[in-house]
Formats: C-alpha cells, structure tokens, sequence
C-alpha cells in the first residue's frame, strides 16, 4: 500500500502475479491473507499503525522511531506486554551493519577491554523540508542513542544537549548542528554530532575507546584512492547507500525469526527507551542544563 497507488502497483508488478495492491493501511493490515506488516511510512503514522497491527495480533516490523510521542511509544509497549509476547521489530539498521557489527564483536570479545568512551558524527547532505531542531532528535540522532546503548551493553543515567545554526541552514531559527553528551552505566560516556547539513554527503562514524584499546568502524564501503597528490574515497549521497547490506540482512533475519516464531531484533522497549532519551535530549537542549534520563522499570517481557 502507498498513498501514491501508481507506484505500489508499479512495484507489486515487479514482484510477481499474485502481489495485491490495498487501497489504505486498514484495508491491508485487516485482511486475512497478511501474515505481518512492514512500516515505513512519515514518522507521526507509526504509532496508529503499529496499535492497529498489535490489536490484530500481527508481527510488526515498524521504521524508526516506533512513535513519536513518549506516551504512544509506551501505549504500544504496554498493548505487547498485555498481548504476552513480542510481535514488534524496530528499524534499527545500523545493529545489522557489517561495518558496525565488526566493532561490537571486537567490543564483547574483550579486545579492547572495558569500553568508556562511544565517539560518534552522524551527518546528513542535507535537511529534509520542515526539519525542526526537535525533529533532527525524533528522526534522526534516535539512531545514535540506539546505537550508544546497543554498542555499549549499557543504559543512558544523563544527557547534555548543545545545538547551534549554522550558515548551511535554510532556516534561521533551526539548530541544525547539535552535540549530544551522554553518560551512561558502568562509567561510560559518549560525544555524539548530529549534523544535517554537512552538504558534502552521508557519513556515520563511530570509535569506541576501550581500557586497553580503541576501535574505528571502516572508514568507508569505498576503495582508498592515492592519485596526483591526493588521498581518499567518496562518501555515499545517503542512507540507503551507506547501508543497503544492513537493510538486507534485516529484513532477512526478521523473515527467518517470523518463521521460527521468535523476534532477535531491537523491539518494542528499545523503540520506547530510545524515545524516551530524544524527549531527554529535547528538554536539554530547551533548557540548556544536563537533564537525568529517568529510565522506568522493565517488563519481564523484555528481559
Ligand atoms: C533519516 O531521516 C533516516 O531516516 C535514516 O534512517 C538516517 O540514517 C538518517 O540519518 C536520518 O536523518
């Protein structure tokens, strides 16, 4: 289903005879032949859809963020444990990035001994139209706050939010550029940049200091060319270009998962938690103070 039905019907032919194109969202999430759904429309329709599915008792795949307010995140979060298992899956793509994959199994293998420090950039080309400085931490600095919990193994205690306009901003009042300092458990840290209009292209870069050591994801999916008196490789325009294996394998692992009827990936309480530390951020970044991330108690459905 999409609101622009020409294009679904133009996929759906691509995809095989028997490929069913739905006038909207009910339509298909209700219909009997729908084993589980995949969501990945504008941010503020995945809540409704996400509770809908729920009620239905179908699996859920759902696009970053699982919601966009705190309080619908923990609706949905409180319908799954009422339901009594997990049928929801959070797009957090970067968990399934060779690049990034590669980093956490240096991190749990001891090789770089106790991680302290998660350093990371996260820059877009450019600002999508109607970004606001609360969006750029709904939409897109979500990720990071994933991924500094994923990478760590440990929860946000305390987050410090700095932002500023730059000159690359098409509006004067957004803060295009924001720093986000984390503390988390076990006497970590992370120094996060979210920038969204680095205008060059698409880069998320991460180093993880250790005790004993530090590592760095790869520094690009591109060969390093030396020529002429220069030295590089190209960045990816987006990221779909940076992470089409990750958005593979994904959708491949959650597939098999539905299959043998157990979920791996990130779910409901990671969607909720990771929101719950973009609202953290918003009230840091309005009041200009470290604010303390008020983590509340986890449901034994997701131990
Ligand atoms: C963007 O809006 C996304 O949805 C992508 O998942 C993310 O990688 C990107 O940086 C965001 O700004």
């Amino acid at each position: 289903m999409d609101l622009d039905r020409p294009r679904a019907e133009e996929l759906a032919a691509k995809c095989g005879s028997d490929v069913r194109v739905f006038e909207n969202e009910q339509e298909l999430i209700r219909h009997n032949d729908i084993d589980a759904v995949v969501i990945t429309t504008p941010d503020e329709t995945h809540a409704g859809m996400v509770m809908e599915c729920l009620q239905k008792e179908k699996p859920i795949f759902c696009e970053k963020p699982l919601a966009t307010t705190v309080e619908d995140a923990r609706g949905i979060v409180e319908a799954e444990v009422e339901l009594g298992r997990k049928v929801v899956q959070v797009g957090f793509m970067r968990r399934y990035d060779p690049q990034h994959l590669d980093v956490k199994s240096a991190i749990d293998s001891g090789d770089i001994g106790h991680p302290v420090l998660f350093k990371g950039a996260h820059r877009n080309a450019g600002a999508l139209p109607g970004t606001s400085s609360e969006s750029i931490l709904v939409n897109s600095a979500i990720h990071d706050l994933d991924s500094a919990r994923w990478m760590l193994g440990q929860e946000i205690e305390e987050v410090y939010v700095h932002g500023t306009n730059t000159g690359a901003a098409a509006d004067g009042e957004v803060l295009d550029l924001q720093m986000i300092q984390l503390k988390l458990g076990g006497g970590c840290l992370a120094n996060i940049e979210v920038y969204v209009n680095a205008g060059y292209g698409y880069e998320v870069d991460l180093e993880i200091v250790g005790d004993a050591g530090t590592i760095h994801v790869a520094p690009a999916n591109t060969p390093q060319l030396r020529k002429q008196r220069y030295a590089g490789h190209s960045v990816e325009g987006d990221w779909l270009e940076r992470f089409p294996a990750a958005y593979v394998l994904e959708m491949r692992r959650w597939t098999e998962d539905l299959h043998s009827g157990k979920l791996t990936g990130p779910d409901a309480w990671d969607g909720y938690i990771s929101l719950l530390a973009v609202a953290t951020c918003i009230s840091s970044l309005q009041s200009g103070s470290k604010e303390p991330f008020k983590r509340p108690q986890r449901p034994e459905l997701y131990e």
